[in-house]
C-alpha cells in the first residue's frame, strides 16, 4: 500500500543542503585552525615565491570562481522556487578563470556549457559590466538576457567575444578552428580585422563531446593545419571531468585520447589551479606569449 522507504535514505529525501555542509564544515575548519590572518604577500608580489601571479591576481581570480560556484547554488535555490529553469552548473570546472585572465578579451571564445568561472574573470577585463546580472537573466530565460533572449541558458556576450552557442555535441570546435583560420587570413590578405591581429581563438569542450564527429572533425582539420604550416591561433581546452551525464568517458586508447593525441604534441604539468597537459608551455606562457602559429590543447582535469 505504501510506497517502500528506501534503505540507506537518498540524499534528497533527508532534505540535504550540501551547500551548507560544506559551508558550516569550511567555517568549522578555519575557526579551527585557531590563528589569526597570517601575513599574507602584499597586493603586488607574487603571491608564492617565483610566480607569475600577484596577491591580488589570485584573490581576483578566487573570486571569480566563488561567483561561478555561487551562481550554480543559486540557480538551484530559485529553480526549486519555479523562478529560474535552467541549472548547469559549473562546479569543479573553475579552473578556466585561470585561462581567462591569461587571456585577452577580445580573443574570441567558444566555451563549454560549464563555463562560469571563465565567463566571472573575463568579465573584468571591460568595466562596466556585470556578470551576476547577466547569468541571472540567462537563468530565468528572460527576455532581456543579452546572450540569447531568453531562448536558452548559454555563455555569450558581445563585447566580450563569446560567441554564444551549444557545447555538447561539439559543434562549436570546426566554427572556433574557422574563427582562427579567419584571424590569420585577415591578417594575410589585410582584411582589417574588429580585434587585434594577433588575436587567438579559445575553444573549451567537455571529454564526451570530443567523440563526436563534428571535434574529430575539428582535431583533424587542426592537426593538418599545423602539419601544412598553415597558422591557426588556436587553444582547445579540454575540461576533462572524466565522464559525460555520468557515463564513463574511456581512458587510453579511446577516440577522445586518439583525437587530442593528434593536436597537441608536449606535456607539461603545471600545478597549482590546473595541472596542464600541453603544448610549448603553461597556460600562461601559450596565451600571454601569443605563440599563434599552431592549434593547442589544454587538458584540464577537474581539480
Ligand atoms: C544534441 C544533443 N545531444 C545530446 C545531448 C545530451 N547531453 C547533455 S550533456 C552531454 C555530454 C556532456 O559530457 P561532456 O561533454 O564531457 O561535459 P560534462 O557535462 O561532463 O562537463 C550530452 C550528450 C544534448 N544536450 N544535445
Ligand atoms: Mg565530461
Amino acid at each position: 500500500m505504501f510506497a517502500r522507504v528506501p534503505n540507506p535514505l537518498p540524499a534528497r529525501m533527508k532534505g540535504l543542503n550540501r551547500a551548507e555542509i560544506c559551508d558550516t564544515n569550511f567555517i568549522e575548519f578555519v575557526t579551527g585552525l585557531g590563528q589569526g590572518p597570517g601575513k599574507g604577500p602584499q597586493d603586488g608580489a607574487p603571491v608564492l615565491p617565483g610566480s607569475a601571479l600577484d596577491a591580488r591576481g589570485f584573490r581576483e581570480l578566487f573570486e571569480s570562481q566563488l561567483i561561478s560556484r555561487h551562481l550554480d547554488l543559486m540557480a538551484r535555490v530559485l529553480r526549486v522556487q519555479n523562478k529560474v529553469f535552467y541549472t548547469i552548473g559549473s562546479s569543479g570546472h573553475e579552473g578556466n578563470a585561470m585561462v581567462a585572465r591569461a587571456a585577452r578579451h577580445t580573443d574570441p571564445a567558444f566555451l563549454h556549457y560549464r563555463s562560469g568561472g571563465f565567463m566571472a574573470e573575463r568579465f573584468r577585463k571591460l568595466p562596466g559590466l556585470d556578470p551576476v546580472m547577466d547569468s541571472a537573466l540567462s537563468f530565468a530565460a528572460s527576455k532581456d538576457d543579452p546572450a540569447s533572449g531568453g531562448r536558452h541558458k548559454v555563455w555569450g556576450s558581445k563585447p566580450l567575444w563569446v560567441l554564444p552557442q551549444t557545447s555538447t555535441i561539439a559543434s562549436h570546435l570546426p566554427k572556433a578552428l574557422g574563427t582562427a583560420m579567419a584571424i590569420e587570413a585577415g591578417r594575410r590578405v589585410g582584411h582589417a580585422l574588429p580585434i587585434p591581429d594577433d588575436s587567438i581563438t579559445i575553444c573549451s569542450f567537455g571529454d564526451a563531446s570530443a567523440n563526436h564527429a563534428t571535434a574529430q572533425t575539428a582535431f583533424n582539420a587542426a592537426a593538418w593545419s599545423s602539419f601544412q604550416k598553415l597558422p591557426a591561433p588556436l587553444l582547445f581546452v579540454c575540461e576533462d571531468n572524466g565522464i559525460g551525464i555520468s557515463v564513463k568517458t574511456p581512458e587510453a586508447g579511446s577516440p577522445r585520447a586518439s583525437a587530442i593525441a593528434r593536436v597537441w604534441t608536449i606535456s607539461m604539468p603545471m600545478g597549482w589551479i590546473w595541472p596542464v597537459a600541453m603544448p610549448r608551455c603553461s597556460v600562461r606562457w601559450s596565451i600571454a606569449a601569443r605563440p599563434g602559429d599552431r592549434p593547442s590543447c589544454i587538458c584540464a582535469p577537474r581539480g
